[in-house]
């Protein structure tokens, strides 16, 4: 019987994810292209994936637990369980409107149009918020959005700023702070949930030496 973890293909996420299955003493093999591999000296199955594709591997059961960033989680409303943060992949969900724009609050929003990735967590937070406003989901490229007139506003994903910053946008709200983390399928067979409880005391162990 084997863990089978789902981690992301490529991107930000993958080479610290990686990097903290070896510094769990977890040997594997991370050749590109492949779909999967096998740790040699743990009962690991290693999947690599899509960032947005994991949380619906893990719900499914094909995949029993992956890391994934926590913003991707909440917006594929999949039914996972978090079990740890893992502080790496940090960023903020925040709104931004263009520099010119004179904004006081949130109630700036109304009745605009927001260009975001994640209309799940827009939609909640402006009804939080008591706020109707228009999402337009976009795939990619947000940040131009503004600029051509295909929004007033967006909602994107923040690290240091500077996206923003070189499309003359400023930082209005933060909507969600987010960093990576691993998460669960529900409904693991005890062994699966013993080899977890393993990988996880070793996870906590190598981030509590980093404190
Ligand atoms: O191919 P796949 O679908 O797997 O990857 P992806 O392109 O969807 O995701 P990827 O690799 O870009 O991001 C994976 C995860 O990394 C995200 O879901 C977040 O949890 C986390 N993360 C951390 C970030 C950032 N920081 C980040 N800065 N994801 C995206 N960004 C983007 C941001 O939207 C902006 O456009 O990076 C750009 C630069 O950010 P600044 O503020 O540093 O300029
Ligand atoms: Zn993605």
């Amino acid at each position: 019987m084997k863990l089978k973890i789902a981690i992301q293909k490529s991107g930000r996420l993958h080479d610290d994810s990686i990097k903290l299955l070896k510094e769990c003493g977890i040997d594997i093999n991370n050749g590109v292209n492949k779909l999967k591999t096998e740790a040699a000296n743990f009962p690991l199955e290693v999947f690599f994936l899509r960032d947005d594709d994991i949380p619906q591997y893990i719900e499914d059961g094909v995949a029993d637990i992956g890391i994934v960033g926590e913003n991707v989680v909440l917006e594929k409303q999949k039914q996972v369980n978090i079990v740890q943060k893992l502080g790496f992949g940090k960023c903020r969900l925040s709104m931004a409107v263009e520099k010119s724009v004179d904004y006081t609050s949130v109630k700036d929003l109304q009745n605009k149009r927001i260009a975001t990735s994640y209309p799940v967590i827009v939609e909640e937070f402006l009804q939080q918020h008591g706020i109707k406003a228009e999402i337009h989901e976009i795939s990619g490229s947000v940040e131009i959005a503004p600029g051509i007139g295909l929004a007033d506003a967006i909602c994107d994903l923040v690290s240091s700023g500077s996206t923003l910053f070189m499309n003359g946008l400023k930082e209005v709200e933060t909507v969600l702070k987010s960093e990576a983390v691993l998460a669960a399928c529900h409904n693991l067979q005890p062994e699966q949930q013993l080899l977890l409880d393993k990988l996880l005391f070793r996870i906590q162990a190598v981030r509590k030496a980093k404190n």
